[in-house]
C-alpha cells in the first residue's frame, strides 16, 4: 500500500471531494523526499552549520533549516489548492505567488524540527497542518492561519531517522508510511496507530528543573519513586527532537512534557506549527495532548509565532500531570 494509493482511497470516503486534498498531500511527500535526499547527504556537501540569519523566535536559522522551508513552499506554491502558508523560519505569512491559482486550503509548517540535532546526526523531522480557509476569497489572511487546532482538515509530521517516515491524519486514524528507497515510494508500515492508555516513559528536558513550578517538580518526583504496582520509576528519553520524541510516545506510550518555567513562562514550543498538529495526530490515535489544563486543539492563536506549553502523549499520564499541576495531587 502505498502512499499514494492510500490518500486517493482515503478521498473516496468523501463523495463531495474534487481531488485538491489528495494533490496537498501528493505535493507534501515529494517536498519530503527532496528534503530528505538532501538530509541523507548533509555530511558530505555543504549544508551543515548555520545561515547568518534568526528566526522569529531568536533561534538561528541552520542551513538545513533553510532549505527545507525553501523546499517545501517552492514544492506547494503552485499546487493550485493553497491560499496561503505560514512556517517557523517566516516572521510573516507566505503568500502563493500572483501567476499561480489560489485554492481553499491553508498550509503551516515546521520545515526541520530539531534543529539542534542536525550536526549531531540525530532524528529530525518536519510538521506541518492543513486547514480550510475562512477568508472570503483572494489571497488568504491571518485569520486564515490562526484557526483553533481543533479546526484542523489533517496534520503530519516527516521523520529524518535511520529510515524516513510519514505519518499523518486526515481524520481518518493515524497512519505511518515508510520511504522505500528502492522503489522511491512510502509503503504503508504502520497502519491504524493507536497510542497505549499509560506508559512509563517520560520525555522532557530535565535541565530546566530548577525554573520549574513546584507542581511540576513534585510530578517529576513522583513519577521517579520506586513502585512497581504503579509502573514506577519512569524511564526517561529525550532526544532534544520534539518529533523524534513524540513519536516514539506515540509507539511506546509514555508522556512529552515541555512546560512553562521562570525563563520561558509559556515554554519554548510554538502553539500553530508544532503543538497543534501533534496534538492533532495524537488525539487521533487516542492519545491527549493539553498545555497543562486546556486541550491544546481547543486554544484559539492569537499570533503566528506564539508558545504554548505542551503536555502530550497517553490519556492517563497527561490526565496525571494535569491532576499535580491543578494542585489535586
Ligand atoms: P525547532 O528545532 O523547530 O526550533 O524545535 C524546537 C525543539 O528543538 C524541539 O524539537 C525540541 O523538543 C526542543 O526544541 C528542545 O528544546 P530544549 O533544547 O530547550 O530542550
Amino acid at each position: 500500500m502505498t502512499l499514494e494509493r492510500h490518500i486517493s482511497e482515503g478521498e473516496r470516503i468523501h463523495p463531495e471531494a474534487t481531488g485538491e486534498f489528495s494533490a496537498l498531500l501528493h505535493g507534501l511527500s515529494l517536498a519530503a523526499k527532496l528534503v530528505w535526499r538532501e538530509v541523507t547527504k548533509a555530511g558530505l556537501v555543504n549544508i551543515l552549520g548555520k545561515t547568518d540569519r534568526m528566526n522569529v523566535s531568536g533561534d538561528e536559522v541552520k542551513k538545513l533549516d533553510e532549505f527545507a522551508d525553501e523546499t517545501i513552499f517552492k514544492a506547494m506554491d503552485h499546487v493550485g489548492h493553497l491560499c496561503v502558508m505560514a512556517s517557523e523560519e517566516n516572521e510573516d505569512l507566505l503568500q502563493i505567488p500572483d501567476h499561480y491559482p489560489q485554492g481553499r486550503y491553508v498550509l503551516i509548517y515546521d520545515p526541520l524540527d530539531g534543529s539542534s540535532n542536525i550536526d549531531a546526526n540525530i532524528t529530525i523531522g518536519s510538521i506541518f497542518s492543513i486547514y480550510r480557509r475562512v477568508s472570503p476569497g483572494g489571497k488568504g489572511t491571518m485569520e486564515d492561519v490562526l484557526q483553533p487546532g481543533c479546526k484542523q482538515v489533517a496534520a503530519g509530521y516527516l521523520l529524518f531517522g535511520f529510515s524516513m517516515m510519514f505519518v499523518y491524519c486526515a481524520g481518518h486514524g493515524v497512519h505511518g508510511f515508510t520511504l522505500d528507497p528502492s522503489v522511491g515510494e512510502f509503503l504503508l508500515s504502520h497502519e491504524s496507530i493507536r497510542i497505549p492508555h499509560r506508559g512509563s516513559i517520560y520525555s522532557v528536558n530535565e535541565g530546566n528543573h530548577a525554573r520549574w513550578q513546584p507542581a511540576m517538580q513534585r510530578y517529576i518526583h513522583f513519577i521517579k519513586q520506586d513502585d512497581k504496582a504503579t509502573g514506577r520509576p519512569y524511564s526517561l528519553r529525550y532526544t532534544g527532537s520534539l518529533v523524534a520524541d513524540v513519536h516514539r510516545t506515540l509507539l511506546y506510550g509514555g508522556i512529552y512534557c515541555y512546560p512553562g518555567d521562570t525563563k520561558n513562562p509559556s515554554g519554548k514550543l510554538r502553539l500553530v506549527y508544532e503543538d497543534n498538529p501533534l496534538a492533532y495526530i495524537v488525539e487521533n490515535a487516542g492519545g491527549a495532548a493539553s498545555d497543562g489544563g486546556v486541550r491544546i486543539l481547543d486554544i484559539q492563536p492569537e499570533t503566528l509565532h506564539q508558545h504554548s506549553p505542551l503536555f502530550i502523549g497517553s490519556p492517563d499520564e497527561v490526565k496525571l500531570v494535569e491532576e499535580f499541576l491543578a494542585g489535586k495531587r
